[in-house]
């Protein structure tokens, strides 16, 4: 009989804070496709995997972590939950808290979110607000209200976010028999990063579960973390917050990442690094990935595969290896730029007559 895939509590339950008793709030999030990346691996020599998190039921890997964080929610008695987001936290939020039966409050940065993502938001219900500021602006506001007002903070400044996150590296090592010798992604606030790094830390050792013992260690090591920031919001390359952070991909338009002790163990402890693409690498990255590999992300997902280009083309990738790039989220999240050509203008679709001869001319096919 065919499995249904349960979402990353059931799936991982006895590597998470959860007990039998716990009432899970899912969507059937992860299990997300391992994709191979036939002209990255050409390209660079290396087996290039794509793991593609646009597949979770909102369109962005912040649904792992939200099934925690929603569950954790319930079980702390919360009736309204809060976040901030450049627009994927937001969705998922919303969409987890009308699982849960749980009223949700977004703030986001007015006019930088993409269209995808506030009519998700607003889709489930949630009641959206736009600050007039930044991300870091609206995660201030959402820290203050977690603090002093009756409502749950599910943001990954909440360490329930991260344990569901973590689910992401396990499934890699799951699909592949051992640890990737490269991890690479997108930097914004660094959870992500932070919360890959704790799953194949986790993974290549024994494990204490709350539940079931001490599991034994599942893969024989870990990668190199590779993170890349958009260059006009990149904090961890300066070394310190960033206070007008700018990029077109908005998803990772922060200046002052809320994970930042944990990324930079990530980086360091990994033997990694945290790097910066421009945004004309990202989206010649977003081109690569839709017309090369059949994959379509949003801009800010393609940090990583710009930044493992750009890598290459330094000669810094090794061959033979086995490297895995999260692209993190779905390209209808934020498809406008899809329709923008290499040289900036707007692609236009050809019009045609309702005739078969003129559109076989126009396809450039001669009758049989
Ligand atoms: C597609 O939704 O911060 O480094 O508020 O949406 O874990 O922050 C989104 C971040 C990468 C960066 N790719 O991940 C939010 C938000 C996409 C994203 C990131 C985000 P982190």
């Amino acid at each position: 009989m065919a499995h249904q895939w349960r979402g990353v509590i059931r799936e991982y339950a006895d590597r998470l804070p959860v007990t039998e008793a716990t009432k899970v709030i899912t969507l059937g999030e992860g299990g997300t496709p391992l994709v191979h990346a036939q002209k990255l691996s050409e390209l660079t020599g290396s087996t290039v995997y794509l793991k593609v998190e646009g597949m979770n039921p909102t369109g962005s890997f912040k649904d792992r972590g939200m099934t925690m964080a929603m569950t954790a929610a319930v079980e702390a008695g919360a009736k309204a939950v809060v976040c901030a987001s450049t627009g994927n936290t937001s969705a998922s939020a919303a969409a987890y808290a009308t699982a849960a039966g749980l009223k949700c409050a977004v703030l986001v940065p007015e006019g930088k979110i993409s269209m995808g993502k506030l009519s998700q938001a607003i889709a489930h219900g949630a009641t959206l607000l736009q600050v007039d500021g930044n991300f870091d602006n609206c995660l201030d506001i959402a820290r203050k209200l977690g603090d002093s007002y009756p409502v749950f903070l599910v943001n990954s400044v909440n360490p329930a976010r991260i344990q569901g996150q973590k689910t992401g590296a396990f499934e890699i090592v799951d699909a592949l028999g051992d640890a990737p010798d490269i991890h690479v992604l997108p930097v914004g606030n660094a959870g992500n990063i932070s919360a890959y790094w704790k799953g194949y830390k986790e993974y290549s050792a024994p494990f204490e579960s709350a539940t079931a013992g001490t599991l034994p260690a599942v893969s024989t090591k870990t990668p190199a973390m590779w993170g890349f920031q958009a260059a006009g919001a990149a904090p961890f390359v300066a070394g310190h917050p960033i206070t007008e952070p700018d990029t077109i991909a908005t998803a990772i338009r922060i200046g002052n990442p809320a994970s930042w002790d944990t990324a930079i163990a990530a980086r360091d402890e990994s033997g990694g690094f945290i790097e910066a693409v421009t945004d004309e690498e990202i989206l010649d990255a977003h081109r690569w990935l839709s017309a090369k590999e059949g994959v379509f992300v949003e801009p800010g997902s393609a940090a990583g595969v710009a930044g493992l280009i750009k890598k290459h083309a330094a000669g810094e990738v090794p061959t033979g290896k086995t490297i895995v790039i999260t692209v993190t989220g779905h390209g209808l999240k934020d498809p406008q730029w899809a329709l923008r050509t290499e040289d900036g203008s707007e692609v236009q679709p050809v019009k045609v007559p309702n005739d078969v001869v003129t559109v076989a001319s126009e396809l450039g096919l001669e009758e049989n």
